[in-house]
């Protein structure tokens, strides 16, 4: 991938801080899509090794596509089909994307110079009608809780397929990170936002419907929800997030350096360092 520079707009920055988000079209390179692709089909490889071992499945069936090949090797056996990836995400062709020099340029902008990915990313593959994959109305400092109000960050949401209402896109509620953060009420699998504060605003919500090579990028408050997978595919996208690194981050995890200029020996150097590093 070739180091680019990315200059945030005034205009950019203003709607970043005004509505809690932005969509950048095309900003990625088809290499990234493919490389996180391909990252995507060897975790799914080795869901298959591990079905073939336990005898779950016949085979590892390579030629099914990335949108169905999980739907398919686990379809005896749905209760156990992984809907989240994290630790697993340690791969050398991930480097690119987490540690996008565009991106970082863009963090930089708004969190200053000292940049963690925050122990917090992940792949999903939401499950078509499935929901356990239907993440509700939340902020994710509701997931942290505490003093995850103050937390600096911003939220990356990228997806390796279209992303469309049909299939369980992103949706939005403009302008609700400058509420601070709010009460969560639990649900039977997620937090959901309390209705006192989400029924009024429901009405303003807007689905984020983007493609492979889009991104966008909200702020850790804003009102968010993955809409229900209509569709028969599977739909796969990748999330993550960067921290002001001078603050904790709340969680038992401490993340990874991904800029710094206090400390540089700390930066994440390259794909296999990556890859040799964990999410614990
Ligand atoms: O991908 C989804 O459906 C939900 C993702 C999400 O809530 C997040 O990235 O915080």
């Amino acid at each position: 991938m070739a180091a680019r520079a990315f200059a945030l707009s005034d205009d950019l920055q203003h709607r970043f801080n005004e509505e809690g988000y932005i969509v950048l079209k095309g900003f990625l390179d088809p290499k990234d899509i493919r490389d996180a692709r391909s990252a995507m089909e060897g975790l799914v490889d080795r869901e298959a090794e591990k079905l073939m071992a336990a005898g779950k499945s016949e085979g590892p069936l390579h030629g099914e596509p990335l949108e169905t090949r999980l739907l398919r090797l686990y379809e005896n056996h749905m209760e156990e089909i992984p809907i989240l990836f994290r630790p697993e995400l340690h791969q050398e062709g991930l480097f690119d994307l987490f540690f996008h020099p565009g991106l970082l340029d863009i963090a930089e902008a708004i969190l200053g110079g000292e940049i963690r990915l925050y122990p917090n990313y992940s792949a999903r593959p939401k499950l078509p009608d499935n929901a356990r994959t239907e993440v509700l109305w939340h902020q994710d400092g509701g997931y942290t809780g505490g003093e995850a109000g103050d937390l600096r960050m911003v939220n990356v949401w990228t997806p390796l397929v279209p992303a469309r209402r049909e299939n369980g896109c992103m949706e939005f509620i403009p302008g609700t990170h400058r509420l601070g953060l709010v009460p969560h009420e639990g649900r039977e699998y997620y937090l959901e936002i309390a209705s006192e504060y989400l029924l009024p605003r429901k009405k303003d919500a807007v689905a984020i419907e983007i493609d492979p090579q889009d991104i966008v990028l909200f702020h850790n408050l804003l009102f968010h929800r993955g809409l229900p997978n209509r569709s028969a595919k599977i739909r796969w996208n990748l999330d993550w997030r960067y921290q002001d690194a001078t603050q904790p981050t709340l969680r038992p995890q401490q993340g990874h350096i991904a800029r710094s200029r206090l400390h540089p020996e700390s930066v994440v150097r390259d794909a296999r360092q990556w890859a040799a590093l964990s999410f614990e």
